[in-house]
């Protein structure tokens, strides 16, 4: 079991010139059988387990990671988090999620570096105005914070802005989460592996999921790089990769698969102490706490697994950031990489059953899963535990692409896509 984490054991630790530190969770083989297992390292599978151990008592779970924890979209997003969705059923469910990062770090005794430093949406003509005012309504009814500004109030909070950005993007108005912000991705999966490793979860890392041993409609368990792991229950949490699993047992998703890229500066001094987003021109921008500029783009317009996004994409991401911040042109750019998200036709969750008996899955956040992180494992793992949704994802099953009731939220997914 790791050690608690307090200003004493950071001054025992010192004194030992930090050599005792002892693991932040333990590297397992994997056992023959499970009572649950969860395919994917990332912040949804670490955080299901985590909450199936803590909130519902079955702790004979593992993790199986295909590569390292984290290493999926978790850490390679721009971190965004914010609950402003337009319609009651993802309102709820993100501002659940909301909730449960306002106490994440204290609930995991891990810093996960959640900074509630309000996140800005851009309007940028009239019909940006009138749908950021009925969200904006929408929210506030629902009991979610939201304010719309004007340039004059932007400005104030934005010096370095241009609000005439070159002409092309003028910003007319904005809408306001001051409770959303940032949080440091990979933290946040270390955060929940340590949290599940203490109460016995078990991670496995660098193994695969070839298949699953499917017997009367029911799963019986994962074929992995390390054999064979018999499982009743089998959680998929896979991002990216949930239409590669789901023809693996023999059902289809209605999700596509595209890259999605991010790219970052050289560091620089503090100048920007808000999120910047615009879904018109496509372009997120945040500054790290090491200084450097986030940025983020859309996604590309084809299916693709290569993690690194298309030029054309990056390029007119940049060429807007420039318009609405000409200070920022002198820049130089450190980094750029993709993750491949998985898009429904309503942009929104799929959680829930499968057509297979034991199967759960979680897929379908698209550009915008980093934020529900606590609160899709959390009803993830109700699901799971309880064998039915928690009221919270009830609406978000796969049946509704039959029934029709989708639960469309384009508008609100800040990426356009
Ligand atoms: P992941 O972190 O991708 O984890 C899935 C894991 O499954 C991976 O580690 C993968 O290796 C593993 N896996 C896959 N196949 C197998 C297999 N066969 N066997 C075993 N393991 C397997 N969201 C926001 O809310 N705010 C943002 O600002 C934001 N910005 C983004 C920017 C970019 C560039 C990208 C790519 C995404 C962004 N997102 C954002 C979306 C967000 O990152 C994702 O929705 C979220 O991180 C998904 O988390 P996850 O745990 O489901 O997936
Ligand atoms: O969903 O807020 C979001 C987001 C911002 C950037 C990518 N996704």
């Amino acid at each position: 079991m790791s050690a608690r984490y307090s200003i004493f054991s950071l001054i025992r630790n010192a004194l030992a010139y930090h050599e005792d530190w002892p693991a932040a969770w333990r590297s397992v083989e994997p056992k023959p059988a499970y009572d649950v297992v969860i395919v994917g390292g990332g912040g949804h599978g670490l955080a299901t387990a985590y909450y199936l151990a803590k909130e519902l008592g079955v702790r004979n779970v593992a993790v199986i990671e295909r590569g390292w924890l984290g290493g999926g979209n978790t850490g390679r997003n721009t971190t965004i988090v914010r609950s402003n969705y337009l319609w009651d059923e993802s309102a709820a469910l993100y501002e659940h999620a909301m909730k449960l990062w306002e106490g994440l770090s204290q609930e995991l005794n891990y810093n996960v570096m959640f900074s509630q430093r309000g996140v800005l949406s851009l309007a940028h003509n009239q019909h940006d105005l009138r749908a950021q005012a009925r969200q904006s309504h929408a929210n506030r009814l629902g009991g979610i914070d939201s304010e719309l500004l004007s340039p004059a109030q932007i400005k104030a909070m934005v010096p370095i802005m241009d609000l005439r950005a070159g002409g092309r993007y003028p910003v007319l108005g904005g809408a306001l989460q001051r409770r959303g912000g940032t949080a440091r991705h990979d933290a946040v999966a270390w955060g929940y592996a340590r949290g599940a490793d203490a109460l016995g979860v078990d991670i496995i890392q660098e193994c695969p999921v070839h298949g699953f041993r499917i017997a009367n409609g029911q799963v019986q368990g994962i074929e992995t790089a390390k054999g064979f792991i018999q499982a009743g229950k089998v959680g998929l949490a896979v991002a990216g990769h949930s239409g590669v699993m789901a023809n693996l047992a023999g059902f289809r998703l209605p999700i596509t698969s595209q890259p999605l890229q991010a790219l970052v500066s050289e560091p620089i001094k503090p100048v920007l102490d808000t999120v910047i987003m615009s879904g018109a021109v496509h372009a997120y921008i945040s500054q790290s706490d090491k200084g450097e500029l986030v940025i983020g783009a859309g996604a590309d317009r084809y299916v693709g697994y290569g993690q690194r996004g298309s030029m054309q994409v990056s390029e007119d991401t940049v060429s807007a950031i420039c318009e609405l911040f000409p200070s920022f042109r002198r820049l130089r750019m450190m980094r750029q990489w993709g993750g491949i998200v998985d898009i429904c036709p309503d942009a929104s969750p799929i959680i829930g059953k499968t057509p297979v008996d034991g199967l759960y899955i979680n897929c379908g956040w698209g550009t915008g899963g980093f934020k529900a992180t606590p609160g899709s494992g959390w009803v993830f793992a109700q699901t799971i535990a309880h064998e039915r949704p928690h009221d919270l994802n009830a609406a978000f099953s796969m049946d509704r692409f039959r029934t029709g009731y989708l639960i469309d939220e384009h508008g609100a997914a800040g990426v356009a896509h």
